[in-house]
């Protein structure tokens, strides 16, 4: 399988987040794809290539153009307010305030665009997420090429990124993009199946009510579990797209039984859409020694993994998101790809 990889990642790096009322670094850094490249090295999964340059027209089709213009914006307009260090947002416009007109300051423009602080910049971000952006657009590239897979190690992630938002590490969704990107390419059907621990909110938001493409996700149950405020059982889609959104939440504790039986459900889903290509939003975060993660699965599990999506028989393409014990995340990642491969 080939992997496309670009250095411009870790640009971004030196963030800062804050988590149970402490300001710490950020837990999505740099060296968690410098493990997971590594990995594919050693593991020889295939060659790793750079990604091609491509423009924002793809990015433009699943997120506004105010929001994608906004982003290259956002750390040219922190420094020239004489800040330094990490561009956090840190007001929103929940129920109750004014959604509708965009303030012009960056931090009113940096909580206009959010949900949450987890997005932060620094001056190497906006490269950083239009090289993850760049690399997902020319891992899609082969498959539609002809490899039967392919691995974006996109970093940063993206699946909590939404239209016309930012939030949870993640700006523009690079899972999203590429499912659009195939349809304009000629696939009828497209599925998306998410396997990160952590709900797919962006993902969801942005397909919601679109029969074209089955977004399948497995999660944390959200009444405990970040986002929090998306990744129900009962969202099954609407208008066009009901009936084509899939959530899996799941209780803290959960190994891989409970959490395979979750990826089996999806897999008939699956499926029965009958789709062209499948993309795996693959997030390693639900392994059992993930910092800031309450499931259990064990690095056996994750080879498991690839051989069921293998087992769909369709092109795939993997897209990274996320994965914070670092030391294993390339373990994990790449035991996923080398168990489609079956070896
Ligand atoms: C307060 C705790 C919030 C945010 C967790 C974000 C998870 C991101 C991810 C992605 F794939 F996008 F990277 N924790 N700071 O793993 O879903
Ligand atoms: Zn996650």
């Amino acid at each position: 399988m080939k992997t496309v990889f670009s250095p411009l990642h870790a640009g971004h790096a030196g963030n800062v987040e804050l988590i149970a009322g402490a300001v710490v670094p950020a837990f999505e850094k740099p060296s968690r794809a410098e493990f997971i490249k590594a990995r594919v090295e050693s593991e020889e999964l295939g060659p790793i290539l750079p990604p091609e340059s491509h423009d924002l027209a793809a990015a433009k089709k699943v997120h506004t153009d105010d929001y994608i213009d906004f982003l290259p914006t956002v750390w040219p307009l922190w420094e020239a307010s004489g800040r330094s260090g990490s561009a956090i947002p840190f007001t929103w416009p929940t129920r109750g305030l004014r959604g509708d007109v965009r303030p012009k300051t960056i931090d009113a423009q940096l909580g206009f665009y959010s949900f949450d602080g987890g997005a932060t910049f620094v001056k190497g971000t906006w490269d950083a997420i239009k090289s993850s952006y760049d690399v997902a657009l020319t891992a899609a590239a082969l498959v539609k090429a002809g490899e039967p897979s392919a691995f974006a190690l996109c970093r940063p992630p993206g699946h909590h990124a939404g239209a016309a938002f930012m939030g949870g590490y993640c700006f523009i969704n690079n899972a999203a993009v590429v499912a659009q990107w195939f349809r304009d390419q000629g696939a009828r059907r497209v599925s998306i199946l998410d396997v990160d621990y952590h709900h797919g909110n962006g993902t969801q938001e942005i397909f919601y009510s679109r029969g074209d493409i089955q977004v399948i996700n497995l999660h944390g149950d959200p009444m405990t579990e970040y986002p929090f405020f998306l990744g129900h059982a009962d969202e099954r889609g609407a208008g066009p797209g009901e009936g084509f959104n899939h959530n899996y939440p799941m209780p803290f504790g959960t190994s891989w039984d409970a959490w395979n039986a979750s990826l089996e459900d999806g897999c008939a889903k699956l499926t029965a859409y009958a789709p062209d290509v499948v993309i795996v939003s693959l997030g390693v975060d639900t392994f059992e020694k993930d910092p800031i993660s309450q499931f259990k699965l064990k690095s056996a599990d994750y080879p498991k993994i690839g051989r069921r999506i293998a087992r769909l028989g369709l092109p795939t393409l993997f897209v990274m998101e996320g994965g914070y014990a670092v030391e294993e995340i390339g373990i994990n990642a790449v035991g996923v790809l080398t168990g489609f491969e079956d070896r």
